[in-house]
């Protein structure tokens, strides 16, 4: 069976409906530090789990006959500004967890999530390479960073099959973002439909990289079902679709929302930005494990626009 943890956030919501639809309800256990929607609760086993807590998650493997852990709990760039030692807590010693648990073969496989966030401001900015200068300047993007060299250290050393992609910012209507500075291109579709306009707290001509959600969550069951030979990299791989500037995604949208303005407020999340790459590099994605987004903005907007209406 597999386990969700963080399984009602932004990506684990989606990523939880996904694995659920494709292996069984019943195989996909979702978890979580407090209950969340009721397509989460009602639809397969749900157990409430402090993902920093190892006999715990241990409990719940034992019981459920878990072989693979999504590791989706984690405190986003924004919100880890604010409670560094919080989120250094969660986002780490969760990863430990589920690592030794491999390690002791309790579990089989991992997949753990890293972020663009990796990349600080002396990083390159455009077509970021996979192996590039790495300093991240935020709480959040010290922990990917940390965390990607763990993942690879007991890879290494102990053979644990552990999985990563560095998501670009996520775009998606089910469910709400959690703290992250990418939010702003979640918030602007609802924004458009509820008032039609939007103040973006990050400035114009902020340019970058995008993903719509259904494009990671096939990224995410695809690198989990590649063959492991197949892997050259046990840290985490770059992940590309679309990079785009707030102004792109208010032209996307005025084409379906003729009266739609935008308005630019920056606040502390600008810096954050300001330190992350434009464009990605995606190429050994690409190479070792086939992969090839399939939505751009217009496509995106219009899911958007179109879901968030009804
Ligand atoms: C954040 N959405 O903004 C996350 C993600 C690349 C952005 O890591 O923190």
């Amino acid at each position: 069976s597999i386990l969700i943890l963080g399984a009602c956030g932004q990506i684990g919501t989606e990523l939880t409906m996904a694995l659920r639809a494709k292996y069984g309800q019943e195989n996909v256990v979702a978890s979580d530090i407090r209950e969340g929607s009721d397509t989460i609760m009602q639809s397969g086993p749900f157990e409430l789990l402090d993902a920093t807590n190892y006999e715990a998650i241990e409990d719940v493997v034992m019981h459920y006959e878990i072989e693979e852990v999504y590791l989706m709990a984690a405190m986003l760039s924004a919100t880890a500004e604010k409670f560094p030692m919080r989120a250094w807590d969660l986002n780490m010693n969760s990863l430990f967890n589920v690592l030794n648990l491999a390690k002791e073969k309790k579990i089989d496989k991992i997949f753990w999530p890293s972020s663009i966030a990796v990349f600080g401001p002396n990083t390159p900015k455009e077509n970021t390479p996979q192996h590039t200068l790495m300093e991240p300047s935020t709480v959040y993007g010290i922990s990917k960073q940390s965390g990607e060299r763990w993942c690879e250290y007991y890879h290494n050393k102990f053979g644990v099959d552990v999985r990563s992609v560095r998501y670009p910012g996520l775009i998606s209507w089910k469910t709400l973002p959690g703290g992250g500075t990418t939010d702003y291109a979640v918030e602007i579709f609802h924004e458009a439909l509820k008032v039609n306009s939007y103040t973006c707290f990050l400035q114009e001509g902020t340019r970058l990289p995008m993903m719509f959600m259904d494009d990671a969550i096939r990224a995410t069951i695809s690198i989990m079902e590649a063959n492991p030979e197949k892997l050259t990299i046990r840290s985490s791989y770059n992940l590309a679709a679309m990079s785009f500037t707030p102004e792109a995604v208010a032209a996307s949208i005025k084409e379906q929302i003729k009266e739609f303005e935008i308005s630019y407020s920056p606040d502390f999340r600008q810096q954050i930005a300001d330190s992350w790459p434009s464009s990605i590099d995606d190429s050994s994605s690409r190479e070792d494990w086939g992969w090839q987004h399939e939505f751009d903005l217009e496509r995106t907007t219009h899911e958007m626009l179109s879901n968030l209406k009804n």
